[in-house]
């Protein structure tokens, strides 16, 4: 085993007043990112989608193993079989093929004020579909035989990373998560040992794209912290 070598950290040393002005500013702008449904077919530049990606790739992991992928689809092609894939899961979901569908009435209803439906065509329009990939095991390898831990909040909080990034850009996101996605592994060409979590959807906002006012209650501070 090598010797463990501690390296020294240190941070800018900010004021209070700019702590808390910087706090305060990054929870404005953090604030004003939505799930965005329509998008803009304009290019956007790779450089963002890697920047955004290394940021991802800095989130703290169990063990620092770093157990995640990001596979950057933006071929026509294969943003085509993605989106031919994920509605066909989703037409099973809402029962929109005429069968009944696969989720139950409580979550249809709980949908009902976002007024999504098995359509997605933004799986096709928007530039970027960033499909990202939780190595349950493998990835300090090539043959998938280390043990990861606590793989999913890793990616939970890459994944978090990432889209604080694009927003940063501004670049309007999307979290789609079709389920099963097991096809999204076939189409990437990733291993088994790699399970699908989300595809994060990146491009600019259509010109009429809009969000479910629902998407803009929050619950305030009160609600969601407590102080001990
Ligand atoms: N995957 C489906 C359904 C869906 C589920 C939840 I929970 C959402 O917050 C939004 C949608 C779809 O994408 O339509």
């Amino acid at each position: 085993m090598p010797e463990p070598e501690p390296i020294p950290y240190t941070l800018p040393r900010l004021t209070d007043a700019e702590g808390i002005a910087r706090a305060k500013a990054m929870a404005e702008s953090l604030k004003q990112r939505r799930t965005c449904r329509w998008f803009a077919a304009d290019p956007v530049p790779r450089e963002i989608i890697e920047a955004a990606i290394t940021a991802a790739g800095s989130a703290p992991s169990g063990a620092n193993h770093q157990p995640w992928h990001f596979a950057v689809v933006a071929s026509p092609e294969k943003k085509r079989a993605i989106r031919e894939s994920a509605e066909a899961e989703e037409r099973r979901f809402y029962g929109a093929d005429g069968d009944y569908p696969k989720a139950s009435a409580e979550w249809l209803a709980a949908l009902a004020d976002l007024g999504t439906d098995a359509d997605k065509p933004f799986l096709e329009t928007a530039p970027y579909l960033i499909v990202v990939f939780a190595q349950r095991k493998g990835g300090i390898d090539e043959d998938g035989a280390t043990q990861n831990y606590y793989v999913n909040e890793s990616v939970g909080i890459a994944c978090g990373m990432l889209l604080a990034t694009l927003h940063q850009a501004g670049l309007a996101t999307l979290t789609h998560t079709p389920s099963p996605m097991g096809f999204l592994r076939e189409v990437c060409g990733r291993p088994e040992w790699e399970k699908p979590v989300m595809i994060v959807v990146a491009g600019h906002p259509a010109a009429d794209a809009t969000v479910p006012a629902k998407a803009l209650i929050k619950k305030p501070l009160a609600q969601i912290a407590s102080w001990l």
